[in-house]
């Protein structure tokens, strides 16, 4: 029998009614199924390297799947699709994107799949609600615990690397 997996997913939207997209998103991650399904706040930042792009909405959700890691990237593939992403050019604007940050311990450095996320350390907006849920949270290559990263992340605070708002409590 298969155990299954803790996995944390990043999600952000900078297009049309943000909240709702990343509403959608969550309840279809819940329906895959990610059992022990559970959301951080969401917060609120700047694009990276300042595009001349609205402000994104992000949050962190994390459960446990039976899906392998490309099965997950498949599924949330699809769930991009059917909320209607359209695809231009990397780092463009989206109603919703769906990253893969954690995979249980697994350190996975293909093309099509890298897990850990490898700008996850840089970025505050993902740092940040990871932390809160699951503080005990180790990076898989680094070694480096969730607290110590977001505390590394706050002393090298740069222009291109925003810190986030937040927003509110996710609700649904
Ligand atoms: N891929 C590789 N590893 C992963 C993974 N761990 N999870 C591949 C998901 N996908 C992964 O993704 C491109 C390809 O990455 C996929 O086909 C998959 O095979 P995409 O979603 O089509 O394109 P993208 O999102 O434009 O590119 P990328 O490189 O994933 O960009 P990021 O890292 O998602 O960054 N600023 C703020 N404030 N908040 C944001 O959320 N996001 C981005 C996009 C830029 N600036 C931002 C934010
Ligand atoms: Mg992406």
């Amino acid at each position: 029998m298969t155990t299954a997996i803790l996995v944390h997913l990043g999600l952000g939207s900078n297009l049309g009614n943000r909240l709702d997209f990343l509403n959608q998103a969550c309840r279809e991650l819940a329906a895959l199924p990610l059992q022990n399904f559970r959301v951080s706040a969401i917060y609120e930042s700047e694009p990276l390297l300042k595009m001349p792009q609205p402000n994104y909405y992000n949050l962190v959700v994390c459960g446990l799947t039976k899906l392998s890691p490309f099965e997950l990237m498949e599924k949330c593939q699809q769930i991009e699709n059917r909320l209607g992403r359209v695809r231009k050019e990397r780092w463009g604007s989206r109603i919703i994107d769906l990253d893969i940050l954690s995979y249980g311990n697994e350190i996975i450095n293909t093309e099509k799949l890298k897990i850990p996320h490898p700008e996850m350390e840089k970025r505050s907006f993902v740092l940040l609600p990871l932390s809160e849920l699951s503080p005990d949270w180790v990076h898989p290559e680094s070694g480096t615990g969730i607290r110590m990263l977001w505390e590394k992340w706050t002393q090298t605070i740069d222009e291109e690397h925003p810190k986030p708002l937040k927003l509110k409590n996710h609700s649904n």
